[in-house]
């Protein structure tokens, strides 16, 4: 079997799924327990009945439900259809928010979850068995926080490489629905770095999460995890246990995920179980193999390990909708950018003959996107292509092609929406 094959990777997991589920009974009462809990520490009325109603539904490695009209499923993941952001205020909802499992959800017991916080870069406490730990009680009592931010696959786009770009890319070829906004409420890395007795000889530190290991091309990468720079991790990273104003759901972390607005989603590690904070740099396949540039512009261990994420936009339409001729018709979106806030936006409706600038929706914010809206008159029936184009605060416009990479991430692209008038 070929792993690096999606079709097989798919057939793979589902068969691993379902043998998981016939002893899941356990889990899925474990979750409402927990769902119950979390929710009474965190002094919210308590959901176990719909939690165990979602899980007891889920086909496969996503526990909540995944309506085809929100989304698109591409083996253990979903992307959002965009249609779905039409009427949504500035966050995303859970019920619609993308997942990408690199295996699946796991139901974790949040009475005996722990956080474990280790490593040459702490006071104290080198190894694992000799841990700093933190239970959940101990997060919700620590200073909270709460801000926006996106979430985005490094991949999201990747599908436009091909579809546009005429070039061979390896990894789920998503459009643009690998991406959300929701409010993020935890405590910020920096606090538990301090009470773990953080040392100013640490460089790096790196969470890993308590799903399965990950299996690729018959290697086993082990579990997921990928560091980031000490000084990113003191700056603005947060340790979720909050998403829109609820306890994480299991697919987005529960009880406790990392959030690292702006960067590459898989920073942003779900389910997190230990840290390891260290005063030499540290290595995970994620960020060597995976999540570098690799292919002919580039050398051959790959760029700089991504940090960023690049500038998009979307269009709030299905892909081929079908819009009314003969009168005028406001189309919705929204563009976003890694490097800065959104300042403005271009839209063209011919296919990118002429441009004209899009009514925004209030300033751009770092980390969250920018709404807009542009009215328009199709002048004629027929097949239209749709163009939106950001400009973001470093002085960075969408271009018309992206930097071609072998695992295709970062497609910064316009993207051609097509819509037919009718
Ligand atoms: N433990 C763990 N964390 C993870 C992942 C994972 O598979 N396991 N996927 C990562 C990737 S690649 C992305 S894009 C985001 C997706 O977050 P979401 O599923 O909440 O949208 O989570 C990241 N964190
Ligand atoms: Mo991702």
């Amino acid at each position: 079997m070929d792993l690096k094959n999606e079709a097989d990777y798919d057939r793979l997991r589902a068969t691993q799924w379902r043998a998981r589920n016939t002893m899941s009974r356990r889990a899925l009462f474990r979750m409402s327990a927990t769902v119950g809990l979390g929710a009474a520490v965190g002094g919210m009325a308590p959901r176990p009945a719909a939690a165990s109603r979602s899980a007891a539904a889920a086909t496969g490695p996503i526990v909540k439900p995944l309506p085809p009209e929100l989304f698109v499923v591409h083996g253990s993941n979903a992307e959002m259809r965009w249609e779905a952001m039409r009427g949504q205020g500035y966050h995303t909802p859970i019920d619609r928010f993308f997942v990408r499992d690199h295996t699946s959800t796991p139901l974790i017991d949040v009475r005996s979850w722990r956080l474990r916080l280790f490593g040459s870069g702490l006071h104290g406490s080198p190894t694992l068995d000799r841990a700093v730990t933190f239970s959940y009680e101990d997060l919700l009592g620590l200073p909270s926080r709460e801000i926006s931010a996106f979430i985005e696959c490094t991949g999201n786009g990747r599908g436009f490489y091909t579809t546009q770009q005429n070039q061979q890319v390896s990894g789920t070829a998503w459009k643009l629905g690998a991406v959300g906004v929701a409010r993020w409420r935890g405590v910020p890395l920096s606090v538990v770095l301090e009470r773990a007795g953080l040392t100013r000889h640490a460089v790096d530190v790196m969470p890993r999460g308590l799903d399965a290991d990950y299996v690729d091309a018959g290697t086993n990468h082990g579990r997921v995890r990928r560091p980031i720079p000490v000084a990113k991790a003191l700056d603005d990273v947060l340790l979720a246990y909050e998403m829109n104003g609820r306890p994480l759901p299991p697919d987005h972390g529960f009880p406790v995920r990392v959030v690292v607005p702006s960067w590459v989603g898989i920073s942003s590690i779900k389910w997190v179980g230990d840290i390891e904070v260290s005063d030499a740099p540290l290595f995970s396949p994620w960020n060597t193999q995976y999540y570098r540039l690799f292919g002919p512009d580039y050398p051959p261990e790959g760029s700089a390990p991504l940090t960023r994420q690049v500038i998009k936009s979307a269009f709030e339409l299905p892909w081929d909708a079908t819009l009314s001729a003969g009168r005028t018709t406001v189309l919705h979106g929204r563009s976003w950018s890694g490097h800065g806030a959104v300042r403005q936006v271009e839209v063209s409706t011919d296919g990118g003959a002429n441009w004209r600038q899009a009514r925004t929706h209030g300033p751009g914010r770092p980390g969250g996107w920018l709404r807009w809206e542009f009215p328009w008159h199709p002048d004629g029936t027929g097949p239209h292509t749709l163009l939106a184009r950001a400009t973001d605060t470093t002085g960075t416009t969408q271009p018309d092609t992206a930097r071609y990479n072998t695992l295709g991430y970062l497609f910064d692209a316009v993207v051609r929406h097509p819509v037919t008038v009718s």
